[in-house]
């Protein structure tokens, strides 16, 4: 067996979704290890642009199993009103999608919990993207929590979830405006519904070990939102990291041949939080803009600035990536000059490492190399050397100070706009 590992590796957005569409090609299964339906993908293929929020991009390959693991959390309506919209593009799914016993169910009420979290925090609020996903995995957590194997007892999910929502009602009183007979009611059909996409997800990843089976895992998020190694409290609420694949997957760390990490040529995030190299200026709006750098999930504009190499080092040493994607250089084809951050200071001091506090993050002044523009289309570019000079040594420069090869650079949206090195 041997696996693949896509992986953002700043705040998301890189373009993971169309890499893993690509490597699905050559591959019999594709897993989702963590998250849930706050990741968005936007994949372009044979003319058809198709958005993934909750689903692998595996799916697309119709000779691809697809696996939503036990480590990610699913909120069953919107994986059904998903995949529906994806049959109406033409792909066939029938048998191809799993969702493992597992994984943990968000439910509305995590929702609505999600908003009122959110309201609390006042003007410290994150900026979620309102998925529930926080409270599902805090009530995974406080062991609280409801799995997809625990919707089939009829009598005893009707105990647990009551339960869980006496808890959030006690929390929140005359705040949480929720009816929980409406959800137990709906959850009538959805069992019937769902119980042919559900697998004992640990034979089944031990069938595709014994049968060598290539195996895709697509991350979602980014390890920059990383729960114990991104910007705290500024993150989501898994581990969106190499950690993440480990215990979200029954696959065993001897099969991973190759983690790569999904780079953007230059950075956004979504939601609240520092981000040093943030350009609050008329590159930032040209990036946004040429980027069209707007949520897959909740269409908010994404915040821009220039590639920075403190956040791919630390990204690097906590993935050890074997392999790295750069993507959209293209967007960088109109800038006169390339900026890219290369050291932290603080107070005149220089900085080693990533810091930990948010607060010191936020302070820190940004070391920038500049780098003369190429001002000539790259999209057409499918080898290394059809790009421009100046775009060549961009992105060798990103590969000499990150320590790891650009396996592949990413020149536009579609599949083909990718040249593989
Ligand atoms: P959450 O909802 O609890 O996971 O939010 C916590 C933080 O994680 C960020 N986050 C994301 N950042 C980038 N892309 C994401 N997916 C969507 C996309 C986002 C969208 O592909 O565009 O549509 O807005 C994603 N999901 C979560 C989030 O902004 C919070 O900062
Ligand atoms: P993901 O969450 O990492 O899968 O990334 P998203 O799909 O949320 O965001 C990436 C966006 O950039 C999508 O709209 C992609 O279609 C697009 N994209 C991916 N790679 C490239 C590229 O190399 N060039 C351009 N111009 N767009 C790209
Ligand atoms: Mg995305």
């Amino acid at each position: 067996m041997s696996v693949t590992v896509c992986l953002g590796a700043q705040w998301g957005d890189e373009g993971k979704g169309k890499l893993v569409d690509i490597l699905a090609n050559d591959t019999q299964l594709c897993c989702r290890a963590q998250g849930g339906n706050n990741a968005g993908h936007t994949i372009v293929a044979n003319g058809v642009t198709y958005d993934f929020h909750i689903l692998p991009s595996g799916l697309i390959n119709p000779n691809c199993l697809n696996v939503i693991g036990s480590g990610c959390v699913v909120h069953i309506p919107s994986f059904f009103k998903e995949l529906e919209a994806l049959e109406k593009h033409g792909l066939k799914t029938e048998g191809r999608i799993f969702i493992s016993d597992r994984a943990h169910v968000v439910f509305d009420v995590h929702q609505l919990v999600d908003g009122l979290e959110e309201v609390e925090l006042g003007g410290g609020f994150i900026g979620t993207t309102r998925k529930g996903i926080g409270p599902t995995y805090s009530t995974k957590m406080t062991r609280s929590g409801l799995r997809v194997c625990d919707l089939f007892d009829e009598e005893l999910f009707e105990q647990k979830f009551r339960r869980l929502v006496h808890g959030y009602q006690q929390r929140f009183g005359d705040l949480l405006k929720y009816d929980p007979e409406e959800e137990i009611t709906r959850y009538k059909d959805l069992r019937v519904k769902l119980q042919d996409f559900v697998v004992d997800q640990i034979p089944l990843l031990a069938s595709a070990k014994e049968k060598k089976s290539k195996i895709l895992v697509e991350g979602a998020n980014a390890l920059m939102l990383d729960i114990d190694y991104g910007t705290y409290p500024f993150v989501t609420s898994s581990n969106t990291g190499l950690g993440g694949v480990l215990t979200g997957l029954s696959l065993g760390w001897r099969s991973i041949k190759e983690v790569v990490g999904v780079v953007k040529a230059y950075t956004t995030r979504v939601g609240s939080g520092p981000f040093p190299t943030e350009q609050l200026n008329a590159s930032g709006e040209q990036l946004q803009s040429v980027g069209h750098e707007v949520g897959v999930t909740t269409g908010r504009k994404r915040r821009c600035g220039w590639l920075d190499l403190v956040v791919l080092q630390h990204s690097h040493a906590c993935n050890d990536y074997t392999a790295l994607n750069l993507t959209k250089l293209d967007v960088l084809d109109g800038f006169d000059e390339v900026r890219i951050g290369t050291a932290y200071t603080l107070d005149g001091a220089p900085l080693a490492g990533f810091p930990a506090n948010p607060d010191v993050l936020a302070k820190v002044d940004v070391q920038y190399a500049t780098l003369p523009g190429w001002k000539t289309p790259t999209t057409a570019a499918r080898s290394f050397y059809d790009l421009p000079l100046n775009a060549r040594k961009y992105v060798e420069y990103i590969e000499g100070a990150v320590g790891v090869r650009i396996k592949w650079i990413g020149v536009g949206p579609a599949r083909e706009h990718m040249i593989a090195r």
